[in-house]
């Protein structure tokens, strides 16, 4: 659970520079607080910060400059270092360490020049006007801001319906057991099925296309777990006291139903819910209401129970010929051989049509990702882990998230806009554990032992 601390030792400044990456900013994040402001933080901007590199019995502060700027994190230089970056430090911008310049003379708090500072400067007042004009400094209402997007209208207690991941082509009944950066932990209502000891949850953002009010799965036709009476020990039970309203859910785009639609049997191409890293040969298994469609991975759904529910504006179902446009591997059905499979022999074969490439959602507003970049992703299949990523690729809208120091087999394709994607320092800035690479050596040699790489995991492993 998220109140675990994150296993110690890992900082992203040093990450980041034993790695030469950048990480993608905080702006290329929709859901991430403070994206909106992000374009007032730029490099050379002054802050005033506590001076560290003194010896005087009370805090004394500081200004610096922004050197780099990685995600929620910065790499500051105090004023006066000039080109000597033996002091740098990394701080994150937005932990309420970091004050706009002004704050020190508003609060009586004491300006001291750092002890280190090599070079003589008689006069440090006229160097500081001399270095602070014309520049930048955090916005007053930064952390007004900061505090304001991160309010939401979710409440512990509130009844959800969310995927099953035991059975993804059904939902099940849960309540928001606690709230953590808009991620929130649910706890299924029906702990019948779980292991001893073990409380069956699910961890997802509020955002999540996996999340709907109670009421959702019978409006649009959806499979629903039957409510059991028995609900497990009473150790586990954790009850809901009220029902979501639908006001608070993400909602998807309209799409019109009429004419030219999604129809049973067509086929298309389709991120696997259950092996989010392929892109796979898919059929639309059925066309539920309000745009909603069941999905099966052809050649291996043959019970239902693992069709996804789609909605027919998600990027994550995608037209035939999709993979060969872009020179990704097709993941194509079992008797199928990958090197000689085409979509015009398939659907002879099946006598199927393809989904008519129209019916997709091509909306591309364009993104500030490019590969190399890191970030913080959640593993979608195990979606409490927040873990340390790079993006790998980009294709359009798409972007095929690395886990840093796990095999290429755990990659997943996310949507630049999916909810589960967070700037570098977001964990910190939510004090959510994050997953470092497994075996990452940066301070700890007692840490070496252990190194190793990530397993290969199995299909619904
Ligand atoms: N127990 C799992 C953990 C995988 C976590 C990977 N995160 C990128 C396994 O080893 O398969």
């Amino acid at each position: 659970p998220a109140q675990e601390a994150s296993p110690a030792g890992f900082e992203w400044g040093a990450y980041l520079e034993k790695e030469t990456a950048l990480a993608a900013a905080v702006s290329c994040f929709r859901h991430a607080p403070l994206c909106a402001q992000w374009d007032d933080i730029s490099l050379g901007m002054k802050v005033e910060v506590l001076n560290t590199n003194a010896v005087l019995p009370s805090k004394v502060y500081w200004i610096a400059s922004v050197i780099q700027i990685a995600g929620y994190k910065a790499l500051l230089r105090y004023e006066g270092f000039e080109e000597d970056s033996s002091h740098d430090f990394w701080c994150s911008l937005v932990s309420a360490e970091l004050n706009p310049i002004g704050w020190c003379a508003m609060t009586s708090k004491l300006l001291v020049p750092p002890q280190d500072v090599k070079q003589h400067i008689p006069d440090w007042k006229e160097y500081l006007m001399k270095t602070l004009v014309g520049n930048h400094t955090l916005p007053v209402d930064f952390y007004l801001k900061l505090g304001e997007s991160m309010r939401t209208s979710f409440r512990v207690g509130m009844r959800v319906e969310v995927v099953d991941p035991k059975h993804v082509s059904r939902t099940r009944l849960a309540a928001v057991h606690s709230i953590r950066g808009g991620r929130l932990r649910l706890v299924y209502e029906d702990q019948s099925d779980a292991p001893e000891n073990i409380v069956d949850d699910f961890w997802c953002h509020l955002a999540s296309a996996l999340l709907h009010q109670i009421g959702w799965s019978q409006q649009v036709g959806h499979n629903i777990k039957a409510p059991v009476t028995t609900t497990g020990p009473a150790s586990k039970s954790f009850r809901g006291n009220y029902d979501s309203s639908f006001v608070l859910f993400k909602k998807p785009r309209f799409v019109y139903m009429e004419g030219c639609y999604f129809e049973e049997g067509m086929k298309l191409e389709a991120i696997d819910p259950l092996n989010l890293g392929s892109i796979c040969v898919a059929t639309i298994q059925k066309v539920l209401l309000d745009g909603y469609l069941m999905v099966g991975i052809d050649g291996v759904s043959s019970n239902g129970y693992d069709w996804f529910c789609y909605h027919a504006s998600s990027h994550a179902i995608l037209p035939v010929d999709f993979c060969k446009k872009n020179n990704i591997p097709l993941t194509v059905p079992p008797d199928y051989d990958s090197q000689i499979f085409t979509w015009e022999e398939y659907l002879m074969d099946t006598n199927s049509k393809s989904v008519p490439p129209r019916l997709f959602n091509a909306d591309f507003p364009g993104h500030g990702f490019s590969p190399d970049m890191k970030l913080e992703a959640v593993d979608l299949m195990e979606p409490r882990l927040l873990c340390v990523a790079t993006v790998k690729r980009c294709v359009g809208r798409l972007l095929l998230i690395h886990f840093d120091g796990w095999e290429d087999e755990f990659d997943q394709w996310f949507d630049h806009q999916s909810p589960d994607i967070y700037p570098v320092g977001w964990c910190d800035l939510m004090d959510y554990p994050l997953q470092p690479p497994p075996g990452l050596v940066l301070y700890d040699p007692a840490a070496q032992n252990k190194k190793q790489k990530g397993k290969r995991r199995k299909r619904n492993g």
